[in-house]
């Protein structure tokens, strides 16, 4: 029987994406609670030290878009991408915007809102920039009905959905401005996001971690403070 074991940490939203695509898919696997690391002995499972990683019988993968394809063709009973070429590319897109437009730009806003640092202006100013785009192109392309492609969450509402509640805690904390509010027409699909077991189970386990990782950072976000539509409206 193959066994996977997925290392990471409950805080993470990359971690999460994967946690919540094993527990849709229905696979048996075991979480390790780990932090990410530079450890050599670390860095021969994870090159870049990053977490999530998953370890497969063949080996470990990082990269969630990697892991999450991996799983989907090495266990393709329940499947997390959409059937035609057009509709998977289609769910491709999303998902690479999501990450280069929207999560890799509020990633650089951490350091100010989650982890007791300073922000740049400059760098508030770009992101935004940034930010106002990838808002734009997703209220082009998303149309949930409810979810992005077809009667249950595949791979682009699990990484949507991951990505795009930390987005909002960070552009509600930085310019009192909402991503989700702003795509719009979100709210149905985060209902039907926050109604899957695989949300609770994972929102559940992030919200005390997070608590616990703002604490041990001094960090001046309060999730109490910021209102949010996404994962605990
Ligand atoms: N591109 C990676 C990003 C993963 C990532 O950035 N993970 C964060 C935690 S959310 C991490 O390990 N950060 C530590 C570091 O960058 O050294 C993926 O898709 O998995």
């Amino acid at each position: 029987m193959t066994v996977l074991r997925l290392l990471g940490y409950p805080v993470s939203n990359y971690v999460n994406i994967v946690r919540a695509a094993l527990i849709e898919k229905g696979l048996e696997h075991e979480f390790l609670v780990t932090r990410s690391s530079q450890e050599p002995t670390f860095l021969q499972i994870s090159p870049l030290g990053k977490i999530p990683v998953l370890e497969t019988s063949e080996g470990a993968l990082t990269e969630t878009v990697a892991i999450l394809d991996y799983l989907d063709d090495a266990f393709p009973d329940v499947p997390l991408r959409p059937e035609t070429p057009f509709a998977r590319a289609r769910a491709r897109q999303i998902i690479n915007i999501v990450q280069v437009y929207v999560e890799a730009q509020v990633r650089q806003l951490f350091p100010g809102v989650f982890m007791g640092g300073e922000n740049l202006a400059t760098t508030e100013v770009a992101v935004r920039s940034m930010l106002d785009r990838a808002i734009a192109a997703l209220a082009r392309l998303l149309e949930p009905g409810p979810f992005l492609f077809g009667d249950r969450p595949m791979q682009a509402d699990l990484f949507t959905f991951y990505n795009i509640d930390i987005a909002d805690r960070v552009t509600r904390f930085t310019y009192a401005r909402s991503i989700v509010e702003e795509i719009g027409g979100l709210a149905q699909w985060c209902a039907a996001m926050r109604a899957r077991p695989s949300t609770g189970t994972v929102m559940a386990e992030f919200e005390t971690s997070f608590e616990a990782y703002l604490a041990a950072h001094c960090a001046p976000y309060r999730p109490d403070e910021y209102k949010r539509s996404l994962s605990n409206a």
